[in-house]
């Protein structure tokens, strides 16, 4: 296992890489260019702008997250085909700074999504929280621009040019079934997947967070069952996984660890979080420790541990401590996240003695 830690790069993050080298057992960052639209070609000089940052503090930026899929891809519009191109392109460029692995998500029109960036918890943190009932009844469009009014960074899926079209994008999903969805996520593999493997680079789906339909929109990876038709789509190892254990999490029926050793071999990045969720469907994001969410987080980390994981794993988000979301991006402090790396690494270390 190779841990890393997810960096939203120089000037665009208070979490900078001299802090980042002081949290123990850190290999690489996990980064992108964050201000790149969807279906944009990367620029190689960028590109080589972040290797050379990483260098300096001697980490390896292996594991990029995410380059983002235009949705006109997912929609299967007849532009998909161009921006499936530039898609390549930039898995190209990326492929000659040495990536490894690409995460991405096929979630229509948003990435992850909560009702609150900042519910107070009992201990006087804060944490990001979904309350179903409110998703419910309220329109998407006054959801968003309630939370990101708080915040005044761009957080992933929630770029201002994705957010400006959502209207739009709501539109264009109307009659739009999941069905549609899987068809047109086989349609881009079946076009990157022989690419990726040419680059050895392997491609790494994020789970949807959360795990069910929001807005009406579908949403297809979700739960075992859909991962392994995913997974059979395109029957490569480069076609892979980022196993989030906070999305799949969401909904408690997932078995996390089970799931884990089922695909395994097909795991190629692993997000590992907690999350507390209540028996209404509302859930909180708590930290890693096992007894602090519904998520086993000691099972996860031995079901990577028995099936021999050697992937890569970053902790993921956390919650905002001793007052840090006055600069931080939500879910992505440095406290509760470098904590959360103590805690992973402490279960592994006491795996790897054990074996002795
Ligand atoms: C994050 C995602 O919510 C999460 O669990 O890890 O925002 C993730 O970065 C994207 O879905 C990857 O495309
Ligand atoms: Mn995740």
């Amino acid at each position: 296992m190779k841990m890393t830690f997810r960096w939203y790069g120089k000037d665009n993050d208070e979490v900078t890489l001299d802090k980042i080298k002081q949290i123990p057992g850190v290999e690489g960052v996990v980064w992108s260019l964050h201000d790149m639209a969807a279906g944009e070609s990367w620029p190689i000089e960028r590109i080589k702008e972040v290797k050379k940052q990483a260098d300096e503090y001697g980490f390896n930026i292996d594991v990029v997250e995410s380059v983002n899929v235009h949705e006109d891809i997912k929609l299967g519009l007849p532009t998909r085909d161009k921006y499936i191109e530039t898609y390549i392109e930039t898995m190209e460029k990326l492929a000659t700074v040495g990536v490894k692995c690409i995460c991405y998500n096929f979630m229509p029109v948003f990435d992850w999504t909560r009702t609150e960036l900042y519910k107070k918890t009992e201990d006087g943190s804060n944490a990001l929280f979904f309350e179903k009932s409110k998703i419910e009844d309220i329109d998407p469009v006054e959801l968003i621009n309630k939370l990101s009014k708080n915040v005044d960074v761009t957080m992933p899926g929630w770029e201002p040019e994705r957010l400006e079209k959502i209207e739009e994008s709501f539109k264009a999903y109307s009659d739009f079934t999941a069905e549609d969805l899987w068809d047109n996520l086989k349609y881009f593999l079946e076009k990157i997947i022989p690419v990726a493997e040419r680059l050895d680079i392997k491609m790494a789906i994020h789970p949807d967070d959360p795990a069910f339909d929001i807005f009406g929109l579908p949403r297809i990876i979700i739960n075992r069952d859909n991962i392994r038709r995913f997974l059979s789509l395109v029957d490569n190892k480069h076609n892979g996984l980022a196993l989030c254990t906070g999305s799949l999490g969401s909904v408690i029926t997932n078995d996390i660890p089970s799931i884990i050793r089922e695909f395994s071999d097909r795991i190629h990045f692993a997000h590992v979080r907690n999350v507390k969720v209540f028996e209404n469907g509302d859930f909180i994001e708590t930290s890693h420790r096992a007894c602090d969410g519904s998520v086993d987080i000691v099972e996860v980390m031995r079901a990577y541990h028995e099936s021999g994981y050697e992937g890569y794993m970053r902790p993921d988000h956390g919650r905002h401590l001793w007052g840090e979301e006055k600069w931080c991006r939500p879910g992505y402090g440095l406290y509760d996240r470098a904590m959360g790396i103590m805690y992973l690494l402490g279960i592994w270390d006491q795996l790897e003695k054990n074996k002795e």
